[in-house]
């Protein structure tokens, strides 16, 4: 149906557009209107709740149009787009982002403050939007961001969970879970009630032969689920662009319910589909780095993958370009295995219903595709069972199969008689059941792999994936270190010294070349910019001080050593050495002199982050460090000197208050475990040092601002296997200093150790897989050179402005650029109208 205005109306539209309000005036009166109409208040019933609705949709009104433009634009060009298909989208709150972006904050303020609000009472009125669980999930939110900023045409496609990541509730020093039910009032999603998918599952494969006795495959029977559109706005940072996140929310086929059913009296069965098909979109697994094999999770990811390759496919078609130029139009990524099936979609979609033949879909299938893996942990290696995908998926298990013989056949041809080789890079794992190898799939299906950081790239080549370096050749692997956006991790969190930095480079223009923050090695001995520096840093540090007030009672001095571990917990990233060398700390305080006491520099310990619901150890975590914290905080012989806090609910906008308050954050996994990391790079930026571990991004920081500038301690990477060997069929020896630690929690001091055996035992009898008790001396000696340097403020600054400095590289706008350049094969579409967006 033609849905466009005729020429000869079209001077009323135009003369209609929306404006974008130039004073404070235009957005209070378009805020008053929103609040006396939309929400259908007035002055006399307008709460924060109401001013923060009200000023989302003033500011949402105006992001529509540049939205829309951008759409039109991009449909115009009809250049090649990218796609990055992602399970999780962490993108945190909007609204300050929005005005940021867009260039109104400024203006909003003013009008807030006229109509009777601080903005900052505003923005924290918004619900997190939580849609991920740690690293993977907030990488995705920080390449849209940078996408859409440097003018790529791109479009993420993920879930519409109904739940987010649960919410962290401390009970008693217990992790409970709340439900996250985000959706009550969301102003920067929009239905799309007419983009509508409908989805296949579960059925069976006719086989026949046309009439040229071609084998033909029908895909029949099962059930039909829906999947409606919901579009969320990205704004690019001053720039006309406005990209598109789209999430899929699943429906029943039948609409409502069935009443046929209903009013036959089978209440229960009418309303069971319903629920079934909503199911599928209701939560996120709330698992980060583990994969369990659940038949929901499958449905998942065939439901958004099915749903955006249709999308995609469908946009491409419109523009009547023969097939093989869709590698030309469309580049996706994937963000980890999760999206996988996406490859056995479009062969799907090529071959029976496009009819195209096999070899011709397979070569613009794998020219389509990019595969990013994010960890080399076994567990989180995501395999399928065959019997679960033969009923789920039949026709793809069958194709999976067809692309896994050719493959085999390939290397056979290459490496004839390599049995054993045969059997390792099978796609199918052959044991009982038989398994689906998500990432050799990947693999095979992209035309590129990619790990997230240059040692992650590097062990993803001899570890995991080493056979098939032997088979496609080193090129087809390569490296594209992780970034941050510095409009959220810098300018959005840390506003003061966004505007220090700005006042001495020449405006805002570092947010969008970070490389400019080179500009500020000068100013590294510059006493007046010091003291400014350190000044924000204090207050920064109060800001979190009383947060930490309000949340837990505890008082901490703001002028001690802020020491910070946020991150989703894991004994991979070994917060529980960090636990035990707090009790090591205070045992070495309880020990000390008066005169001994005066000499060490007052340290406050904090930790923040999620355990999955079912990982018991990492709940055992927590419970350890509230329990030592309880001790601690009331000791009258410890005071000021040590304080440990756990600061609940650890999500994007508490990142935003954490982040920039930090004198030293713990990125201390075991060498070779953690991918990246990128709270290590936001932590840096903001004028926080580093104690770490030489692992993921820890690395390429100490390249980049010098190994003087960071506390670099344990294990190298290369040295795991040995030590893990030695664990197990050697001596184990533990220091006597972690001893001395599991000594006292044996003595109750921190309540019950029986609590604890299962963290102390997992050191002492069952190997010490992630090496803990090899790392711990080095871990304690490098926190002590720590408290030396702090004690030298004036040294300690310059190391950070210097490190802020050279923190350019890790920007996500140099991250994207590369995926641009190595991997998609694409280039921005820069607007004229970005010309009027000044800094
Ligand atoms: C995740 O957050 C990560 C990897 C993974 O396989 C699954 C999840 Cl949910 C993380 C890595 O652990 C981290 O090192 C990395 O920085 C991040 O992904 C982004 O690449």
């Amino acid at each position: 149906v033609e849905a466009s205005i005729p020429e000869a109306q079209r001077a009323a539209w135009k003369k209609f557009q929306p404006k974008e309000f130039a004073t404070p005036e235009e957005f209070e009166s378009e805020v008053v209107r929103h609040v006396e109409t939309t929400l259908a208040r007035s002055m006399f019933n307008c709460d924060e709740t109401a001013a923060y609705a009200a000023t989302s949709l003033a500011l949402r009104d105006r992001l529509i149009m540049e939205w829309n433009q951008t759409q039109q634009r991009h449909t115009f060009a009809d250049n090649k787009r990218i796609y990055y298909l992602s399970l999780e989208f962490l993108m945190g709150r909007a609204l300050d982002n929005a005005m940021l972006n867009v260039g109104k904050k400024e203006v909003a303020k003013e009008g807030l403050l006229d109509l009777g609000f601080r903005i900052e009472d505003i923005i924290s009125q918004e619900h997190d939007a939580a849609l991920g669980n740690g690293g993977l999930g907030r990488l995705a939110a920080c390449f849209l961001d940078s996408m859409a900023s440097l003018n790529y045409p791109a479009w993420g496609y993920g879930l519409r969970y109904r739940y987010g990541i649960f919410k962290q509730e401390i009970v008693d020093g217990y992790q409970v879970e709340v439900p996250d039910y985000w959706l009550d009032f969301n102003p920067w999603e929009f239905p799309r009630h007419d983009i509508v998918v409908d989805i296949q599952f579960f059925g069976h494969v006719r086989k026949y032969e046309d009439d040229d006795g071609k084998p033909i495959s029908v895909w029949e029977g099962g059930e039909i689920v829906k999947a409606v559109a919901y579009d969320v706005p990205i704004p690019g940072f001053k720039t006309a662009t406005t990209n598109n996140l789209r999430l899929w929310s699943s429906k029943a086929a039948s609409g409502e319910f069935d009443f046929q059913k209903f009013n036959s009296g089978d209440y229960e069965s009418a309303v069971a589909e319903t629920q079934r098909a909503e199911t599928i979109s209701a939560v996120l697994y709330p698992n980060d780095n583990l994969e369990r094999g659940k038949e929901l999770r499958l449905k998942q990811q065939y439901f958004w993958v099915a749903a955006s390759l249709y999308d995609i496919v469908r946009r491409f078609k419109k523009s009547k370009r023969p097939w093989n130029e869709f590698p030309d139009q469309v580049a996706i990524q994937l963000n980890d295995t999760h999206p996988t099936l996406a490859i056995v979609e479009l062969q799907r979609i090529l071959i029976d219903l496009e009819k195209l033949e096999w070899d011709e879909a397979w070569s613009i299938v794998t020219k389509t595709f990019g595969y990013t893996n994010h960890t080399v942990l076994p567990e989180a290696l995501e395999k399928w069972s065959v019997p679960l995908m033969q009923n789920l998926l039949p026709r793809h298990l069958l194709i999976i199969y067809e692309i896994n013989l050719y493959f085999l056949q390939s290397v056979e041809r290459k490496f004839p008689k390599d049995r054993d080789l045969l059997g390792r890079v099978s796609i199918i794992e052959e044991s009982q059941p038989k398994m689906v190898r998500m990432a050799f799939l990947a693999i095979v299906g992209s035309h590129k792999v990619n790990g997230v950081a240059e040692l992650h790239s590097d062990l993803i080549k001899s570890t995991i994936f080493k056979d098939f370096v032997k088979v496609f050749g080193p090129d087809k692997f390569t490296n594209v270190t992780n970034g941050i956006t510095p409009r959220r991790w810098l300018h959005q969190a840390n506003p003061r010294l966004s505007e220090l930095i700005a006042s001495k480079t020449g405006g805002l223009g570092y947010l969008k070349d970070l490389n400019i923050l080179n500009e500020l090695e000068k100013y590294a001995d510059d006493k007046e910019f010091k003291k400014e520096w350190a000044e924000i840093k204090y207050a920064n540090k109060v800001r979190l001080a009383k947060h930490i007030k309000e949340t837990t009672g505890v008082t901490v001095n703001p002028a001690a050593l802020f020491d910070i571990q946020v991150k989703r917990i894991h004994e991979y990233k070994r917060q529980q050495m960090n636990i035990f060398g707090v009790i090591h700390r205070y045992l070495t305080i309880k020990a000390m002199t008066p005169e001994e006491k005066k000499k060490l520099a007052p340290r406050v310990s904090i930790f923040g982050g999620k355990a999955a619901p079912g990982y018991w150890m990492a709940k055992t975590i927590i419970h350890l460090i509230n329990s030592v914290g309880a001790v601690v905080n009331n000791d009258k012989d410890v005071g000021d000197l040590l304080k440990v806090i756990f600061v609940e609910d650890y999500n994007v906008s508490k990142a935003e208050i954490i982040v920039p308050a930090s004198d030293i954050s713990e990125h201390i996994s075991t060498a070779g475990t953690e991918a990246s990391g990128t709270s290590n790079m936001k932590f840096v930026l903001n004028g926080g040092l580093i104690i770490g571990t030489c692992d993921g991004a820890n690395i390429e920081i100490t390249r980049e601002i010098g190994e003087s500038n960071i506390f670099l301690f344990g294990n190298l990477a290369e040295e795991v296997e040995d030590l893990r060997h030695t664990h197990n069929y050697g001596e184990h020896i533990i220091d006597p200093a972690l001893l001395q630690v599991f000594a006292e929690i044996r003595k109750n001091t921190f309540g019950d150790a029986e609590s604890f055996t299962a963290l102390v035992s997992a050191i002492e009898d069952h190997g010490d897989y992630y090496l803990v008790s090899d790392d711990f001396n080095s871990y304690i000696q490098t926190q002590a050179l720590v408290d030396e340097a702090y004690k030298n403020q004036d040294e300690w600054i310059t190391k950070t402005i210097l490190s802020v400095a050279r923190m350019g590289f890790f920007s996500s706008d140099r991250c994207i650029n590369e995926y641009a350049e190595s991997i998609w094969n694409t280039e921005p579409l820069n607007p004229e109208e970005d010309k009027s967006k000044k800094l």
